[in-house]
């Protein structure tokens, strides 16, 4: 039966930033397939296919109703012709074949297998794969390769990183992380950011900002951190990146540019002991312990704000707020910093509220950030 049609609401806006995405998705038979579709323009170099599904995800996920028929999404940004006979298929069928032949296509699926180790990007993968190897046992066994530390720690320990990490755990790794700081300093401050600070049950890693309420004695923090893990024996990787933050510098223009601050890609040995609950683990697997993939970044106190509304996500909301304050506002948008093109100024902010109003946009929650 068909279903009843919405009453018209509020028009939806095309930035993310101006939306309010829950965890809670209820058109996921779409975005899933587009999320495959995207994942296969990025793998072919097509970024601007890529970013058009992406949006369209985003616009989906934000629906508080579930898409019964296409009409019902003519009034939606960020939809074009091909999103739509996606969903026409998805609708009609239950599926989309054209989902389904990149599911099944041999270069996607090795890409895919290659990215999802810690270490190997896209460039690694298409190297790879250009070579012919198509799994693991071939990479590992192909001569004349040679893997990096971050590579090898991947392989290393990749059942356990490729495991979702739980709520439960990110708690504990929170715990760990909080008795180091606090050996260091009194005045630390420590705040889980990436997917757990929006609410999300499970995520690929742990995402953490640490820092100091003295200006500057931030720059040895990291450092003396991976010093005490790494004597409790809990380190099982370290890449340390010193920071190379430049005051003056303008927000940069890049929409997925890395940020300058001083951080660090871990991978930790958690204890089954610590975490309420127990670990996630594979079927038969009786180990105590597993590794889990932590970001720490660690920012003077004057750009937290920056940093905690830049590392929360998703990213889909970052790229959004940046292009909302640039094409509506005038203003460069990054982790470190706001800048007002029109006064020639940039704008100082303590808090994530702060930075919202100096955009003229209404506060969103961290839990209504998943876009
Ligand atoms: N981030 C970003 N752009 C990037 C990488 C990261 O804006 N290219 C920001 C937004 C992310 C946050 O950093 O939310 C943490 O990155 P993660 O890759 O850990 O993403 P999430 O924590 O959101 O997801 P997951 O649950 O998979 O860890
Ligand atoms: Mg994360």
């Amino acid at each position: 039966p068909e279903a009843p049609k919405p009453a018209p609401v509020n028009k939806v806006s095309q930035y993310a930033c101006q939306r309010r995405t829950t965890t809670e998705n209820n058109n996921r038979i779409f975005t899933d397939a587009f999320e495959v579709l995207a994942e296969h323009y990025e793998f072919n170099d097509l970024q601007g296919r890529c970013l058009a599904f992406r949006r369209a995800a985003s616009v989906l996920k934000s629906l508080p109703w579930a898409v019964r028929c296409v009409e019902a999404t003519q009034d939606l940004p960020c939809l074009g012709e091909h999103t739509t006979a996606i969903m026409k298929e998805i609708l009609q069928h239950g599926r989309s074949f054209e989902v389904e032949k990149i599911l099944s296509d041999e270069r996607c699926r090795t890409l895919k297998l290659f990215t999802s180790v810690f270490g190997v990007g896209p460039k690694t993968a298409e190297k790879w794969h250009r070579r012919g190897l198509r799994s693991f046992s071939d990479v590992l066994a192909e001569p004349g390769i040679q893997l990096n530390r971050m590579q090898q720690s991947g392989f290393l320990h990749y059942g356990d990183i490729s495991r979702a990490v739980s709520r439960a755990e990110a708690r504990a790794v929170g715990n760990i992380i909080d008795e180091a700081v606090h050996v260091i300093t009194p005045n630390a401050i420590l705040a889980l950011t990436g997917g757990f600070r929006r609410g999300k049950e499970f995520g690929h890693d742990v995402d953490f900002i640490v820092t100091t309420a003295e200006l500057g004695k931030e720059k040895s923090l990291l450092i003396n951190i991976i010093d005490i893990l790494k004597k409790q024996g809990l380190l099982l990787f370290s890449d340390y990146q010193a920071s190379t933050f430049d005051i003056s510098k303008l927000p940069s223009h890049r929409f997925e540019a890395m940020d300058h601050f001083a951080k660090c890609f871990l991978i930790l040995r958690l204890e089954a002991s610590l975490v309420e609950g127990g670990l996630q683990r594979a079927e038969g697997d009786s180990r105590d312990w597993r590794a889990v993939r932590v970001d720490l970044v660690s920012p003077p106190v004057d750009r937290y704000a920056y940093t905690l509304l830049g590392w929360t996500g998703s990213r889909m909301f970052e790229r959004d707020l940046r292009r909302f304050a640039r094409m509506e506002r005038q203003m460069l948008l990054d982790n470190h910093a706001l800048y007002d093109k029109t006064k020639k100024e940039f704008l100082t902010a303590t808090t994530e509220k702060d930075i919202f109003d100096h955009l003229g946009l209404e506060y969103i929650e961290p839990w209504q950030r998943n876009a």
